[in-house]
Protein backbone atom coordinates (compact mmCIF):
# COMPACT_ATOMS: atom_id res chain seq x y z
CA UNK A 1 0.00 0.00 0.00
CA UNK A 2 1.18 3.77 -1.24
CA UNK A 3 0.05 6.59 0.96
CA UNK A 4 0.47 9.60 0.09
CA UNK A 5 0.11 13.36 1.82
CA UNK A 6 -1.26 15.79 -1.52
CA UNK A 7 -2.19 19.07 -1.02
CA UNK A 8 -3.29 21.17 -4.33
CA UNK A 9 -2.21 21.51 -7.98
CA UNK A 10 1.11 20.01 -7.52
CA UNK A 11 0.12 16.93 -5.25
CA UNK A 12 -2.33 16.28 -8.28
CA UNK A 13 -0.65 16.00 -10.77
CA UNK A 14 1.93 14.28 -8.74
CA UNK A 15 -0.76 11.66 -8.19
CA UNK A 16 -1.78 10.86 -11.43
CA UNK A 17 1.14 10.26 -12.50
CA UNK A 18 1.72 7.79 -9.01
CA UNK A 19 -1.64 5.70 -10.72
CA UNK A 20 0.26 4.91 -13.69
CA UNK A 21 2.52 3.54 -12.29
CA UNK A 22 0.76 1.63 -8.78
CA UNK A 23 -2.96 -0.33 -8.75
CA UNK A 24 -4.79 2.96 -7.52
CA UNK A 25 -6.61 0.65 -5.31
CA UNK A 26 -3.33 0.20 -3.39
CA UNK A 27 -3.30 3.83 -3.13
CA UNK A 28 -4.38 6.14 -0.59
CA UNK A 29 -4.06 9.93 -0.36
CA UNK A 30 -4.08 12.08 3.06
CA UNK A 31 -5.29 15.13 1.86
CA UNK A 32 -4.79 18.84 3.12
CA UNK A 33 -8.38 20.72 4.70
CA UNK A 34 -6.92 23.96 5.76
CA UNK A 35 -8.05 25.22 2.88
CA UNK A 36 -11.51 24.50 3.44
CA UNK A 37 -14.07 27.58 3.74
CA UNK A 38 -17.39 28.38 3.79
CA UNK A 39 -18.90 30.64 1.39
CA UNK A 40 -22.56 31.30 0.26
CA UNK A 41 -23.43 28.98 2.80
CA UNK A 42 -21.36 25.91 0.84
CA UNK A 43 -18.59 23.98 2.24
CA UNK A 44 -15.55 24.19 -0.49
CA UNK A 45 -13.07 21.76 -0.11
CA UNK A 46 -10.29 22.88 -2.80
CA UNK A 47 -7.60 20.22 -2.43
CA UNK A 48 -9.99 17.59 -1.59
CA UNK A 49 -11.11 18.30 -4.81
CA UNK A 50 -8.56 19.51 -7.12
CA UNK A 51 -7.34 15.51 -6.42
CA UNK A 52 -10.50 14.24 -7.09
CA UNK A 53 -10.84 15.87 -10.21
CA UNK A 54 -7.63 15.61 -11.85
CA UNK A 55 -7.35 11.73 -10.50
CA UNK A 56 -10.83 11.99 -12.68
CA UNK A 57 -9.29 13.60 -15.83
CA UNK A 58 -12.22 16.59 -15.75
CA UNK A 59 -9.60 18.90 -14.46
CA UNK A 60 -9.11 22.44 -16.25
CA UNK A 61 -5.63 21.93 -17.42
CA UNK A 62 -5.42 25.93 -17.52
CA UNK A 63 -6.16 26.59 -13.87
CA UNK A 64 -5.45 23.18 -12.48
CA UNK A 65 -8.46 24.06 -10.26
CA UNK A 66 -12.26 23.54 -11.01
CA UNK A 67 -13.73 22.05 -13.71
CA UNK A 68 -12.89 21.87 -17.18
CA UNK A 69 -15.31 22.89 -20.16
CA UNK A 70 -16.92 24.96 -17.09
CA UNK A 71 -19.32 27.61 -17.54
CA UNK A 72 -19.85 30.33 -15.01
CA UNK A 73 -23.89 31.54 -15.07
CA UNK A 74 -23.79 31.26 -11.68
CA UNK A 75 -20.60 33.28 -10.91
CA UNK A 76 -21.98 36.38 -13.36
CA UNK A 77 -26.01 36.42 -12.41
CA UNK A 78 -24.61 36.58 -8.26
CA UNK A 79 -22.06 39.23 -9.42
CA UNK A 80 -25.14 41.33 -11.12
CA UNK A 81 -26.76 40.90 -7.64
CA UNK A 82 -23.58 42.04 -5.78
CA UNK A 83 -22.88 39.14 -4.56
CA UNK A 84 -19.40 37.56 -3.14
CA UNK A 85 -17.18 36.42 -6.29
CA UNK A 86 -13.84 36.90 -5.83
CA UNK A 87 -13.34 33.12 -5.03
CA UNK A 88 -14.72 31.79 -8.84
CA UNK A 89 -16.79 28.74 -8.26
CA UNK A 90 -18.51 27.27 -11.97
CA UNK A 91 -21.64 25.76 -12.32
CA UNK A 92 -20.62 22.25 -12.65
CA UNK A 93 -18.09 22.58 -9.45
CA UNK A 94 -20.69 24.16 -7.54
CA UNK A 95 -22.69 20.70 -7.70
CA UNK A 96 -20.22 19.11 -5.72
CA UNK A 97 -20.20 22.03 -2.93
CA UNK A 98 -24.13 21.62 -2.86
CA UNK A 99 -23.57 17.65 -2.83
CA UNK A 100 -20.73 18.32 0.04
CA UNK A 101 -22.44 20.21 1.98
CA UNK A 102 -25.71 18.45 2.14
CA UNK A 103 -24.45 15.13 2.90
CA UNK A 104 -22.49 17.12 5.87
CA UNK A 105 -25.89 18.72 6.86
CA UNK A 106 -27.19 15.07 7.44
CA UNK A 107 -24.69 14.10 9.47
CA UNK A 108 -22.07 12.59 7.79
CA UNK A 109 -18.45 13.03 8.16
CA UNK A 110 -16.29 14.72 5.45
CA UNK A 111 -14.06 11.68 4.92
CA UNK A 112 -17.86 9.80 3.74
CA UNK A 113 -18.12 12.52 1.24
CA UNK A 114 -14.79 12.24 0.04
CA UNK A 115 -15.39 8.63 -0.74
CA UNK A 116 -18.63 9.01 -2.29
CA UNK A 117 -17.51 11.59 -4.24
CA UNK A 118 -14.70 9.56 -5.08
CA UNK A 119 -16.65 6.74 -6.02
CA UNK A 120 -19.00 8.74 -8.25
CA UNK A 121 -15.65 9.52 -10.45
CA UNK A 122 -15.34 6.14 -10.40
CA UNK A 123 -11.97 6.73 -8.58
CA UNK A 124 -9.98 3.44 -7.00
CA UNK A 125 -7.82 5.84 -4.81
CA UNK A 126 -8.69 5.90 -1.34
CA UNK A 127 -9.16 9.65 -1.19
CA UNK A 128 -8.96 10.91 2.70
CA UNK A 129 -9.29 14.43 4.27
CA UNK A 130 -6.77 14.70 6.98
CA UNK A 131 -9.55 15.47 9.36
CA UNK A 132 -13.33 15.37 9.42
CA UNK A 133 -12.88 18.08 12.08
CA UNK A 134 -12.67 21.65 10.96
CA UNK A 135 -8.80 23.13 10.77
CA UNK A 136 -8.32 26.78 9.17
CA UNK A 137 -5.16 27.90 7.88
CA UNK A 138 -4.75 31.08 9.27
CA UNK A 139 -1.90 33.91 7.94
CA UNK A 140 -1.11 36.83 10.18
CA UNK A 141 -0.70 39.83 7.96
CA UNK A 142 0.66 43.20 9.68
CA UNK A 143 -2.23 45.52 9.53
CA UNK A 144 -4.87 43.12 8.68
CA UNK A 145 -4.30 41.17 11.87
CA UNK A 146 -5.24 37.26 10.71
CA UNK A 147 -6.05 36.62 7.35
CA UNK A 148 -8.33 33.32 5.80
CA UNK A 149 -5.95 30.76 3.71
CA UNK A 150 -8.48 31.97 0.41
CA UNK A 151 -8.31 35.56 1.65
CA UNK A 152 -4.42 35.64 1.22
CA UNK A 153 -4.42 32.75 -1.65
CA UNK A 154 -7.39 34.20 -3.82
CA UNK A 155 -8.60 37.37 -3.10
CA UNK A 156 -4.99 38.85 -2.27
CA UNK A 157 -3.22 36.95 -4.78
CA UNK A 158 -1.08 35.93 -2.22
CA UNK A 159 0.40 39.63 -2.97
CA UNK A 160 1.25 40.17 1.02
CA UNK A 161 3.91 39.81 3.92
CA UNK A 162 3.14 36.82 6.25
CA UNK A 163 4.20 36.87 9.41
CA UNK A 164 3.24 33.83 11.28
CA UNK A 165 0.80 30.73 10.37
CA UNK A 166 -1.90 28.74 11.67
CA UNK A 167 -3.96 25.87 12.36
CA UNK A 168 -6.65 26.74 13.59
CA UNK A 169 -8.72 24.00 15.49
CA UNK A 170 -6.03 21.55 15.03
CA UNK A 171 -5.67 20.89 18.61
CA UNK A 172 -9.03 19.64 18.77
CA UNK A 173 -9.20 17.70 15.19
CA UNK A 174 -8.51 14.03 15.54
CA UNK A 175 -6.84 12.35 12.09
CA UNK A 176 -9.77 11.28 10.01
CA UNK A 177 -10.61 7.34 10.14
CA UNK A 178 -8.31 5.60 8.58
CA UNK A 179 -5.47 8.20 8.23
CA UNK A 180 -2.92 6.97 11.34
CA UNK A 181 -3.64 3.40 9.68
CA UNK A 182 -2.68 4.53 5.74
CA UNK A 183 0.62 5.92 7.66
CA UNK A 184 1.30 2.91 9.93
CA UNK A 185 0.88 -0.09 7.04
CA UNK A 186 1.92 1.50 4.38
CA UNK A 187 5.09 0.26 2.39
CA UNK A 188 6.04 3.75 0.98
CA UNK A 189 4.80 7.42 2.30
CA UNK A 190 5.37 10.37 0.03
CA UNK A 191 5.21 13.94 0.72
CA UNK A 192 3.65 15.35 -2.50
CA UNK A 193 5.66 18.57 -4.20
CA UNK A 194 3.12 20.73 -2.80
CA UNK A 195 3.87 23.67 -0.35
CA UNK A 196 5.45 22.55 2.84
CA UNK A 197 4.15 25.06 5.40
CA UNK A 198 0.44 25.47 4.29
CA UNK A 199 -0.68 22.36 2.49
CA UNK A 200 1.17 19.99 4.78
CA UNK A 201 1.51 21.29 7.50
CA UNK A 202 -1.76 21.50 8.22
CA UNK A 203 -1.52 17.67 7.74
CA UNK A 204 1.34 17.29 9.94
CA UNK A 205 0.01 19.22 12.56
CA UNK A 206 -3.51 17.17 13.21
CA UNK A 207 -2.20 15.45 16.52
CA UNK A 208 -0.85 12.09 16.63
CA UNK A 209 0.49 12.54 12.63
CA UNK A 210 3.86 13.64 13.25
CA UNK A 211 4.82 10.41 15.64
CA UNK A 212 2.83 8.58 12.84
CA UNK A 213 5.50 9.79 10.43
CA UNK A 214 8.39 9.97 12.83
CA UNK A 215 8.27 6.23 12.88
CA UNK A 216 7.89 5.20 9.70
CA UNK A 217 10.44 8.13 8.72
CA UNK A 218 12.82 5.53 6.78
CA UNK A 219 9.72 4.71 4.90
CA UNK A 220 8.82 8.48 4.20
CA UNK A 221 10.28 10.47 0.64
CA UNK A 222 8.98 13.84 0.10
CA UNK A 223 9.45 15.69 -3.39
CA UNK A 224 10.65 19.35 -2.92
CA UNK A 225 8.11 21.57 -4.22
CA UNK A 226 11.05 24.18 -4.70
CA UNK A 227 12.89 23.79 -7.72
CA UNK A 228 16.12 26.14 -8.28
CA UNK A 229 14.87 28.85 -5.25
CA UNK A 230 11.77 28.90 -6.42
CA UNK A 231 8.03 27.42 -6.08
CA UNK A 232 6.58 25.98 -9.50
CA UNK A 233 3.04 27.22 -8.63
CA UNK A 234 2.07 29.46 -5.72
CA UNK A 235 3.71 31.32 -2.67
CA UNK A 236 5.70 28.50 -1.32
CA UNK A 237 9.13 30.21 -2.11
CA UNK A 238 7.97 33.43 -0.62
CA UNK A 239 6.58 32.20 2.44
CA UNK A 240 9.46 30.41 3.29
CA UNK A 241 11.35 33.21 3.61
CA UNK A 242 9.07 35.39 5.03
CA UNK A 243 8.68 32.52 7.47
CA UNK A 244 12.55 32.57 8.20
CA UNK A 245 13.16 28.88 6.18
CA UNK A 246 15.83 28.93 2.93
CA UNK A 247 14.05 28.93 0.24
CA UNK A 248 15.68 26.31 -1.47
CA UNK A 249 16.01 22.08 -1.26
CA UNK A 250 18.61 22.63 1.75
CA UNK A 251 15.46 24.25 3.47
CA UNK A 252 13.03 22.11 2.21
CA UNK A 253 15.03 19.25 4.07
CA UNK A 254 15.40 21.30 6.78
CA UNK A 255 11.66 21.27 7.42
CA UNK A 256 11.16 17.12 6.37
CA UNK A 257 14.28 16.00 7.96
CA UNK A 258 12.75 14.69 10.91
CA UNK A 259 9.91 13.05 8.93
CA UNK A 260 11.31 11.84 6.06
CA UNK A 261 14.45 9.27 5.32
CA UNK A 262 14.78 10.77 1.64
CA UNK A 263 14.05 13.61 -0.38
CA UNK A 264 13.62 13.82 -4.03
CA UNK A 265 15.51 16.78 -5.74
CA UNK A 266 15.54 18.47 -9.43
CA UNK A 267 18.47 18.27 -11.37
CA UNK A 268 18.97 22.00 -11.17
CA UNK A 269 19.93 21.61 -7.41
CA UNK A 270 22.04 18.83 -7.86
CA UNK A 271 25.11 21.25 -6.79
CA UNK A 272 23.46 21.65 -3.05
CA UNK A 273 22.68 17.50 -3.05
CA UNK A 274 25.88 18.20 -0.52
CA UNK A 275 23.97 20.19 2.01
CA UNK A 276 20.87 18.64 2.02
CA UNK A 277 22.54 15.11 2.79
CA UNK A 278 24.36 17.08 5.45
CA UNK A 279 20.80 17.52 7.14
CA UNK A 280 20.81 13.75 7.53
CA UNK A 281 18.01 12.90 4.51
CA UNK A 282 19.35 10.98 1.73
CA UNK A 283 19.10 12.47 -1.99
CA UNK A 284 17.73 11.25 -5.37
CA UNK A 285 18.23 13.64 -8.01
CA UNK A 286 16.11 13.34 -11.08
CA UNK A 287 13.16 15.77 -13.33
CA UNK A 288 11.20 16.78 -10.71
CA UNK A 289 9.64 19.62 -12.82
CA UNK A 290 6.21 17.83 -14.18
CA UNK A 291 5.55 19.01 -17.30
CA UNK A 292 3.77 16.17 -18.70
CA UNK A 293 1.99 13.12 -17.49
CA UNK A 294 4.88 10.90 -18.38
CA UNK A 295 7.20 13.14 -16.22
CA UNK A 296 5.25 12.92 -13.41
CA UNK A 297 4.83 8.88 -13.55
CA UNK A 298 8.99 8.82 -13.88
CA UNK A 299 8.58 11.06 -10.85
CA UNK A 300 6.81 8.80 -8.72
CA UNK A 301 8.78 6.00 -10.06
CA UNK A 302 11.53 7.45 -8.46
CA UNK A 303 10.34 8.32 -5.53
CA UNK A 304 8.57 4.84 -5.49
CA UNK A 305 12.42 3.10 -5.63
CA UNK A 306 14.20 4.98 -3.32
CA UNK A 307 12.00 3.92 -0.21
CA UNK A 308 11.04 0.03 -2.15
CA UNK A 309 14.36 -0.69 -3.98
N1 LIG B 1 -7.93 29.66 -7.14
C1 LIG B 1 -7.85 30.91 -7.62
O1 LIG B 1 -6.75 31.41 -7.83
N2 LIG B 1 -8.99 31.66 -7.85
C2 LIG B 1 -10.24 31.15 -7.65
O2 LIG B 1 -11.24 31.86 -7.86
C3 LIG B 1 -10.34 29.80 -7.18
C4 LIG B 1 -11.57 29.18 -7.00
C5 LIG B 1 -11.61 27.82 -6.65
C6 LIG B 1 -12.83 27.15 -6.56
C7 LIG B 1 -12.87 25.81 -6.23
C8 LIG B 1 -11.68 25.11 -5.98
O3 LIG B 1 -11.73 23.81 -5.68
C9 LIG B 1 -10.46 25.77 -6.06
C10 LIG B 1 -10.41 27.12 -6.39
N3 LIG B 1 -9.19 27.78 -6.49
C11 LIG B 1 -9.14 29.08 -6.93
C12 LIG B 1 -7.95 27.12 -6.16
C13 LIG B 1 -7.63 27.14 -4.66
O4 LIG B 1 -7.73 28.39 -4.09
C14 LIG B 1 -6.17 26.65 -4.47
O5 LIG B 1 -5.83 25.70 -5.43
C15 LIG B 1 -5.89 25.90 -3.22
O6 LIG B 1 -6.65 26.18 -2.12
C16 LIG B 1 -4.39 25.93 -2.90
O7 LIG B 1 -3.99 24.61 -2.87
Amino acid sequence: MITALAGGVGAARFLRGLVAVVPPERTTAIVNTGDDLVLHGLYICPDLDTVTYTLAGVIDPATGWGRAEESWRVMDQLGRLGGRTWFRLGDMDLATHLYRTQRLSEGVGLSVVASELAAAWELDVRMLPMSDDPVRTVLRVPGQGEVSFQDYFVRQHHDVTVESVSFAGVEDAAPAPGVLDAVAAADAIIICPSNPIVSIGPIVAVPGMRQALESRRERVVAISPIIAGAAVKGPADRLMRELGHDASVVGVARLYGALAGTLVIDRADEDLAGAVEAQGIRVVITETLMSTPAVAADLARAALASVLG
